[in-house]
């Protein structure tokens, strides 16, 4: 989309992410351990631990760390929201949502545990994500605690991550789905988890109101970045393609930004949000700034 220069050249992003993402699946396991009742448990640790590349827990981790917070202290709210994050895709990969088969390279849950047991999986994660924050978040205020509580609500509600699914779910098959439509489903469905895992972290590494506020608006660039950046790879891998599969249409019939804009004004909008979601970190210590940055790139860039 654009060059990936503003990343500082000695930060290495792969080890960074690499090394965040082992710290987090550690949490993630001590966080969901193996009880009673068995069924429900195993279900659970078996989406939770199948991998996914923890973008939502590393960036609340990093936004914390870049205000001169510890990454224990964001660690539970990382945990919350790669658990909301989760669960949501168990949902929406049942039957009567977006019927998948696979997820992470495995069999969904619904696949190996049943429809009824997914679902009640699901619901169990997200009542477990708040009562990790509320017990588990040590060294700040509670009234930073009840802040990032109100925050995760509001992401994950009928104000957020479930407003995008629903008029998702509500508009398919709508060809008058227009560019407002779109950035609506977008901006709630995908960068309102994303956003607030940044304002978690944020919140917790003691950022005042305007740098709370910076991250806030980097997190939702990157957010509806990642969404344009999935539309372009859409078109992108399919006609590489179909150039192999004798002309097999690949591209489901669904609004795009390239079906509403074209591929090159696309392109055009993602390398803009990637710049802006780089200009919002650009006063904070580049150091510590690194990841974030890289993180954009990372998203901007990315070939699946
Ligand atoms: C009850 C809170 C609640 C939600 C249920 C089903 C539903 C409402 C929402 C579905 C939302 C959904 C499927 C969003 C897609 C988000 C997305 C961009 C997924 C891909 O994220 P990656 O690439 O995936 O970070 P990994 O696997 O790496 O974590």
């Amino acid at each position: 989309v654009s060059d990936p220069s503003l990343t500082p050249s000695t930060f290495d992003f792969k080890s960074y992410m690499l090394e965040k993402a082992i710290s987090v699946n550690n949490a993630l396991d001590t966080a969901v351990s193996l009880g009673d009742p068995i069924k429900i448990q195993e279900s659970m640790r078996y989406s939770l631990l199948a991998g996914g590349k923890r973008i939502r827990p590393i960036l609340s981790i990093a936004a914390c760390e870049l205000l001169g917070g510890h990454e224990s202290t964001a660690m539970p709210s990382a945990c919350a929201v790669e658990m909301i994050h989760t669960m949501s895709l168990m949902h929406d990969d049942l039957p009567f949502m977006d019927n998948d088969d696979l997820r992470r390279g495995k069999p969904t849950n619904h696949k190996v545990y049943g429809e009824n047991v997914a679902v009640l999986a699901g619901d169990a994660m997200l009542a477990l994500a708040f009562h990790l924050v509320a017990t588990k978040t040590k060294g700040v205020s509670s009234a930073q605690v009840v802040r990032i509580l109100v925050e995760l609500a509001k992401a994950s509600g009928a104000q957020g991550l479930i407003a995008g699914q629903i008029v998702d779910v509500c508009s398919e098959g709508d060809s008058n789905l227009g560019l407002k439509d779109l950035e609506f489903i977008h901006r709630n469905k995908t960068a309102a988890l994303l956003e607030v895992s940044v304002v978690m972290g944020a919140i917790l590494g003691g950022g005042n109101e305007e740098q709370v506020e910076k991250l806030r608006k980097y997190a939702r660039c990157i957010g509806l970045l990642f969404q344009v950046v999935d539309d372009i790879l859409d078109v992108t891998k399919s006609s590489k393609q179909l150039g192999k599969t004798a002309g097999k249409d690949l591209v489901a019939d669904k609004t795009t930004y390239p079906k509403l804009i074209g591929i090159h004004k696309s392109k055009q909008f993602a390398h803009k949000l990637n710049k802006e979601a780089i200009d919002q970190v650009v006063g904070f210590d580049s150091d510590k700034a690194a990841p974030l940055i890289a993180m954009a790139d990372y998203i901007a860039f990315r070939e699946n």
